[in-house]
């Protein structure tokens, strides 16, 4: 058991005593970040209050992210099936991001986080897309977290991007047939760069994947909690990443 460093000198961040063993940390972790609409109803407040306090949540965990080395934290923050929610909850849906890096921008950028998305960014309102683009503008050299938001995005929905790409290069003698296996499909999706989730996590009681990284969690761990989403914080983060560490991984295998 290692015990961590009170100070990260490369992040300048402060760390607290863990009893976490740090040499099998999840490389990526990934995250269905539900209950929000839940936490705001119990408390008689309307939906739109638990989705700004579950942007606090999201800053808590990117440190603890941080703080334990995790390499990538995939945060599913807004699907494809989210528009056919009221018009005023996804309008200001769509003013979060932008409300985020406002505030926490010059953090990330301290803590040596990367910024990046996955989903159709296209299909994004212009405003949304033009403070997502600066935020990755400015930390695309850090070589730190990778902090990933699913915006916009659908697993099927990936799978059909991907096949028309591929078709697309077929047809442009880009991509021959005998070449497409699984590694070829990965490099189509919009994770092509990153590994496959090790560990899933969904607050909020549900057990579900809910259209969320349908490929890449074909041999991810999950990990549910009935904790509502504002709710989480850094030590359940951490028992999810200690309980990932007890359990037996075989892809199959025996
Ligand atoms: C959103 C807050 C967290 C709970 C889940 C739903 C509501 C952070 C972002 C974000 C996205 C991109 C980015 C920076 C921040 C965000 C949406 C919703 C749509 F570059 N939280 N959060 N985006 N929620």
């Amino acid at each position: 058991m290692i015990k961590l460093p009170f100070f990260n000198r490369k992040r300048r961040i402060e760390l607290q005593p863990s009893t976490l063993n740090l040499e099998n940390i999840p490389g990526h972790v990934a995250i269905i970040m539900d209950g929000n609409g839940r936490w705001a109803k119990k408390r008689g407040l309307p939906r739109i209050a638990g989705h700004k306090e579950g942007m606090t949540t999201v800053r808590r965990i990117v440190k603890a992210a941080n703080r334990i080395d995790v390499k990538v934290l995939t945060l599913y923050a807004f699907s494809k099936e989210n528009w056919k929610r009221p018009q005023a909850e996804v309008d200001f849906l769509m003013k979060l991001p932008k409300e985020f890096l406002t505030t926490y921008l010059p953090e990330l950028i301290e803590e040596n986080v990367k910024v990046q998305t996955i989903g159709d960014f296209e299909g994004l309102p212009s405003f949304t897309k033009e403070a997502i683009k600066e935020a990755m503008e400015q930390t695309k050299h850090n070589d730190g977290l990778i902090l990933n938001f699913a915006l916009n995005y659908g697993g099927r929905y990936e799978l059909v991007h991907a096949v028309q790409s591929m078709m697309q290069d077929i047809s442009d003698k880009k991509l021959q047939m005998e070449d497409i296996d699984e590694s070829c499909i990965s490099s189509y999706l919009y994770t092509e760069k990153l590994s496959d989730p090790d560990l899933i996590i969904r607050t909020s009681g549900e057990h579900r994947l809910s259209n969320f990284l349908l490929w890449q969690s074909a041999y991810s761990e999950l990990w549910f909690t009935e904790v509502l989403w504002p709710d989480f914080d850094e030590l359940l983060f951490e028992q999810a990443v200690s309980d990932f560490q007890n359990r037996k991984r075989r892809y199959g295998g025996i």
